[in-house]
């Protein structure tokens, strides 16, 4: 089945030959290419949700900054296009070759390159898998200042590249702000060395934001420094029973006020996506009753005594206020793992459907389930909805409040053009018209692109062209992606 539709490989790029290949092989060695397996090839031209699927006849898995800047030289020089790829767990089609494009694959290159544990600055490459950065930096007591469900398989590159988002951008903030250098290589192969460990450091244009969130397009990541908070010695977990998403705001907005510096993560999900994780895997029970809605609060602080306090009055205040209808704080460290392998697990239980639909969207948060009950009835009204037969089977709300990011996803027996044109563009109208964002954390790559209009205005994107032809005259990082492409 052909997972672009209606994509034209452009002819501008060369058909690779054996002579690239010998040549690559001389950087990188033998170890460090797939070549011409299909089945070998296959998992580097998937991509997470089995979704999108390249023709490439070639993975390189270099070691080295300098292999990189030698490999993406010659691409350059001969048109051959790239594709950057971390842990492929990207969600917008961008880390999967379109036709046939190479695949750069950092994975060889997964080296911690130093530690300052007086300001917690970590220099890594960019090849190294979330979960283990945090696990090393555990033993030393900090953490990684993201959190998501794919950090066991995603790479800090990979993170930077797509401006991940996740669970604790609450507390510490995005990676605009805690990552203070990159070393890129460009896509002629220059070496650009931006790995600054300084917080402070006004000299010039802060170039390592243009490839925060550049989703592989103007240049390949091999390192980062990166700023990475202290772990908590306390930390607490709590899950709340809401019957209304009025009551999801205003246990928000309280929690501000009572839970304040200790605030850590304030996530909610709906009773659809609570059923759709029972579906397909079996949670320990928390609540004796199920709600409409669901709020996991995590408080992550210095003093265990004080923040139990803080955490259990805020509760009570919640529960006294019928807020809350009922409310849970983890009492071990078994309990707070269940509570976020619930929250992380819907993804995995939605990829288990026959098809899904999934919009990462922000807006201002009261008008976030204003859009799930909207959707429902577009697609009821649309006749696609709630009948028996009907091709979509649920619709399905999660995401992380305090950053006005809704993760809507519609579980269908099949995709089909009569849902899928009944969804899009009309969720990109409603969100535009509502001062959102069509793509919050998770990037445009094939998914988002076309639709960038609805997000950023036309003298926006004509300026990111000019950018991308400047950083990548031949266009060869990442083509077909990220940018819309009349
Ligand atoms: P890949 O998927 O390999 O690549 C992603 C993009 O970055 C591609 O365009 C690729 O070309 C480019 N790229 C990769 N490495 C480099 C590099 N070194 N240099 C330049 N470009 C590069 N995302 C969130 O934001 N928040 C979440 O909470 C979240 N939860 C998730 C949960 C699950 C279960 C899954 C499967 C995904 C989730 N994601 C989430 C999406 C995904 O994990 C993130 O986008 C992640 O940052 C991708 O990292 P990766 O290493 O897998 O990159
Ligand atoms: C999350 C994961 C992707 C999705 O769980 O926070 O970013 O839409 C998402 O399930
Ligand atoms: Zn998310």
């Amino acid at each position: 089945v052909d997972k672009f539709p209606g994509y034209v490989r452009n002819e501008n790029f060369k058909e690779l030959t054996e002579n690239d290949v010998a040549y690559f092989k001389s950087i990188v060695g033998e170890n460090g290419l797939i070549y011409g397996n299909e089945d070998d090839l296959f998992a580097f031209n998937t991509d997470w949700m089995n979704k999108f699927r390249g023709k490439s006849q070639l993975v390189l898995k270099p070691k080295t900054t300098q292999q990189v800047s030698d490999i993406l030289k010659y691409c350059n020089e001969q048109k051959l296009a790239v594709v950057p790829q971390g842990g492929n767990t990207g969600l917008v089609g961008g880390s999967v070759p379109v036709f046939d494009e190479v695949v750069l694959n950092l994975q060889g290159m997964n080296k911690i390159r130093g530690f300052d544990s007086v300001s917690g600055i970590l220099t890594a490459d960019a090849g190294c898998v979330l979960e283990v950065l945090d696990n090393w930096l555990a033993e030393k007591g900090y953490m990684m200042p993201l959190d998501l469900g794919a950090k066991g398989s995603c790479h800090i590159g990979g993170n930077i590249a797509t401006n991940a988002g996740g669970l604790r951008l609450l507390r510490y903030g995005s990676l605009h702000g805690t990552v203070l250098g990159l070393e890129v290589v460009l896509p002629d192969g220059t070496i650009l060395d931006n790995m600054s460990t300084l917080r402070k450091d006004n000299t010039g244009y802060d170039l390592k934001q243009l490839f925060i969130g550049s989703e592989g397009t103007i240049g390949v990541i091999t390192g980062v420094s990166i700023l990475t908070p202290h772990r908590s010695k306390a930390v607490n977990v709590a899950l709340l029973g809401l019957e209304s998403f009025e009551d999801v705001q205003k246990a928000f907005k309280q929690s501000r006020i009572e839970l304040s510096e200790i605030l850590s993560a304030f996530e909610f999900w709906d009773i659809n996506a609570l059923q759709m994780f029972k579906k397909h895997a079996t949670p320990k029970e928390v609540m004796q009753s199920e709600y409409p809605f669901y709020v996991l609060i995590e408080t992550s602080g210095s003093n265990k005594d004080h923040d139990d306090e803080k955490l259990n009055t805020y509760l009570e205040n919640m529960m006294e206020d019928g807020v809350a209808q009922d409310g849970v704080v983890a009492q071990d460290e078994s309990q707070i793992r269940n509570l976020w392998s619930l929250r992380e697990g819907f993804t995995e239980a939605l990829g288990k459907e026959p098809a899904v639909y999934k919009y990462d969207i922000s807006m201002p948060v009261p008008k976030i389930y204003e859009c799930v009950e909207d959707m429902r009835q577009h697609l009821k009204d649309g006749g696609v909805f709630g009948q028996e037969d009907s091709p979509v089977t649920d619709v399905v709300a999660y995401g992380h409040v305090g950053d006005g990011n809704l993760h809507l996803n519609i579980a269908a027996k099949r995709l089909d053009k009569k849902t899928s044109s009944l969804i899009e563009p009309y969720l990109f109208e409603w969100v535009s018209k509502h001062q959102g964002s069509i793509s919050a954390e998770h990037g445009l790559g094939v998914a988002k692109n076309e639709f960038l209009g609805y997000s950023k205005s036309p003298v926006m994107i004509q300026l990111m062209k000019s950018m991308k032809s400047i950083l990548d005259p031949n266009g060869i990082l990442n083509p077909y992606k990220y940018l819309p492409s009349s």
